[in-house]
């Protein structure tokens, strides 16, 4: 994986979104996100054939914007429909079982502190999530904000490691987390919430310093 593919990742599910999700999801490829990321859980979230029906539209619409596509938690959805990669916690299913049925596909691993960090790393992870860097109501069961700290040690510990910020994350904020060490910034409110997702999405994407940040 390179590291500017975590530029701008969007992640969703059907239940963060008012308007139609594919409509969303189509205008953030449009507008340049880098990954895509499908998290559906929580209360109301698709289940069976819906939602391997709802995976195969994200999916076909990602292929034709040539965003990879990546599946939370659901390994054998992702198996099912031959997803780009998958997303997993530290309570989901291990890394080591994982690599095995996705010998060739992203593993990315949300870690939370350096032990964490150093297991990903090693058990072959291609990339990172570190987060809640803000407080963050899309995710019920998200530890408490962090703040940039550990984001910060993690880029000096592992200097060319793909790693994306995550949790809370605005416009405004991202400056301070691309400073700290994240490649990118991953957001599921920030766009499923924006009234202008072509200017979200644009203000999100790795600028010179400043260029849309207000
Ligand atoms: N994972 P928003 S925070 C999916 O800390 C997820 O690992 C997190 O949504 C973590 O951009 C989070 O709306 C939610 O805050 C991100």
């Amino acid at each position: 994986m390179k590291r500017h593919e975590l530029d701008v990742y969007f992640i969703m599910g059907t239940i963060n979104c008012s308007g139609d999700p594919l409509v969303i999801l189509e205008k953030a490829l449009q507008a340049g996100i880098t990954m895509f990321q499908l998290r559906e859980k929580g209360d109301g979230a698709l289940t069976g054939t819906a939602l391997v029906e709802f995976a195969k539209s994200c999916q076909k619409l990602c292929r034709q914007y040539n965003v990879p596509f990546i599946i939370n938690d659901h390994v054998e959805l992702a198996l099912e429909i031959d997803a780009d990669g998958i997303h997993i916690g530290q309570d989901d299913t291990e890394l080591a079982q994982i690599r095995t049925p996705f010998p060739n596909k992203w593993i990315g691993v949300s870690v939370h502190s350096m032990e964490e960090m150093d297991f990903a790393v090693k058990d072959g992870a291609d990339y990172v999530g570190i987060g809640p860097i803000f407080e963050t109501t899309s995710k019920l069961d998200a530890k408490d904000a962090a703040g940039v700290t550990f984001l910060t040690l993690a880029r000096e510990a592992y200097p060319s490691y793909p790693i994306v910020a995550i949790g809370g994350i605005t416009t405004k904020d991202v400056y301070e987390v691309r400073a700290a060490g994240a490649d990118g910034v991953a957001v599921i409110s920030a766009i499923c919430q924006s009234d202008d997702i072509n200017a979200t999405v644009k203000a999100i994407k790795d600028n010179p310093v400043g260029q849309f940040f207000n």
